[in-house]
């Protein structure tokens, strides 16, 4: 599946074209803090690798003076299932955690879990992406489930190969779940208020999608697609696996593409992770969270992200919702960007409008006259 989040760009106004050739494998400009007994043997090794080796949140909130944790509430806080405050976070720009859904009666412990997954799905072909090289390739689910589980947690002694199933295929039951009644309505795909709805079904992109990864596996700096609003559910870890979320204030975009640019790195083509050391020095506010089992990230549009996976494995389910909000952001300002690095838009934005107005006129004039 071409993932809604993989091309996700950001708010660059460095290129007038994107040259195919400059889609290149993520790299991070400077090293991370190296407490290895061997230092890399190069320096195309040291200026590509960024590991999770030694993080705690705690840490690493104390390194940065403008490093902020991430809200959290509870989803049974306040008895709104967490939806006011994701309500609240989407509008106001701010990214929130809203946490315990693992607790839930409903939780489908053994669905969400590994071996669920080699037993019911084992043979399904996968697309993973070697962070190092951004090669992808196809892989068995259940092969890479079983080499993940060997892979050690952190990329200590800088393998060559860590791969990542990043926007891959949600299994049918999973998708099922969502809809049970557990997760509150307002914040699922394709219900109200997500104007993809309006698509007559064939045109409808899918935003919903898994990502299967392992300590020191990563997605690089980006926002997600056309001014959409990101929902990120930890379904499942194994041996302490979480993964650290480094998130803009939406309204920091514009400063977060400026600080980018400052440090020599073309924000738009989601190529590269920053540094603590980077993110230390960025001139707003960074917010992280260590998103465990059962947190639910919701992503404010266009924010900027990166994220990068800890410890055992991880399993996300993610999906975008497109808002009348995100559709107007999308409209003013991010589709201009995806002209300039001739990026795809995925979402079809004045398609979107078109069919969200005709409904909702038809919907007008079907009212009865009062
Ligand atoms: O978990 C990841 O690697 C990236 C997730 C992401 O960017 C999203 O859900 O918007
Ligand atoms: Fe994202």
């Amino acid at each position: 599946m071409n993932g809604l989040h993989s091309l996700a760009t950001g708010r660059g106004e460095e290129f007038l074209c994107g040259d195919p050739e400059q889609f290149k494998p993520p790299v991070c400009s400077a090293p991370t803090p190296d407490t290895r007994d061997e230092p890399p043997t190069s320096q195309l090794e040291a200026s590509s690798f960024l590991s999770t080796r030694g993080w705690s949140f705690p840490e690493l909130l104390g390194q940065g003076s403008r490093f902020k944790a991430i809200k959290r509430v509870h989803h049974a806080s306040g008895g709104s299932s967490g939806s006011n405050e994701a309500d609240e976070a989407e509008m106001g720009g701010i990214p929130i955690i809203v946490e315990g859904w693992d607790d839930h009666t409903l939780w489908p412990r053994e669905m969400f879990s590994a071996d669920w997954l080699i037993r019911n799905h084992g043979a399904e072909a996968i697309k993973v992406r070697n962070i190092r090289t951004y090669a992808e390739t196809e892989v068995q689910l259940s092969d890479w489930l079983h080499r993940a589980r060997s892979t050690p947690g952190d990329a200590y002694n800088l393998d060559s190969e860590r791969s990542y199933a990043k926007d891959a295929e949600c299994p049918e039951e999973w998708k099922k779940w969502l809809y049970l009644g557990v997760l509150p309505e307002k914040i699922l795909p394709r219900r109200f208020g997500d104007l993809v709805t309006y698509f007559p079904s064939d045109l409808a992109p899918e935003s919903l999608m898994c990502y299967f990864g392992v300590g020191d596996t990563l997605t690089p700096v980006h926002k997600d697609l056309c001014g959409s609003v990101g929902q990120n559910l930890m379904c499942y870890t194994e041996n302490g696996g979480s993964a650290y979320w480094f998130m803009t204030a939406s309204s920091d975009s514009l400063a977060f593409s400026r600080y980018f640019r400052e440090q020599g790195l073309a924000i738009d083509l989601e190529n590269h992770a920053l540094t603590i050391e980077q993110l230390a020095k960025a001139p707003f506010d960074i917010y992280i969270g260590e998103q465990k089992l059962g947190d639910l990230v919701i992503v404010p549009p266009a924010c900027f992200h990166q994220v990068v996976n800890h410890g055992g494995i991880t399993m996300k389910t993610s999906w975008s919702r497109m808002t009348d909000h995100g559709l107007r952001l999308a409209l003013q300002q991010e589709l201009d960007i995806y002209r300039r690095v001739c990026r795809p838009e995925t979402y079809r934005c004045k398609l979107m409008l078109f069919y969200a107005i005709q409904a909702l006129s038809n919907a007008l004039s079907s009212e009865p006259q009062s």
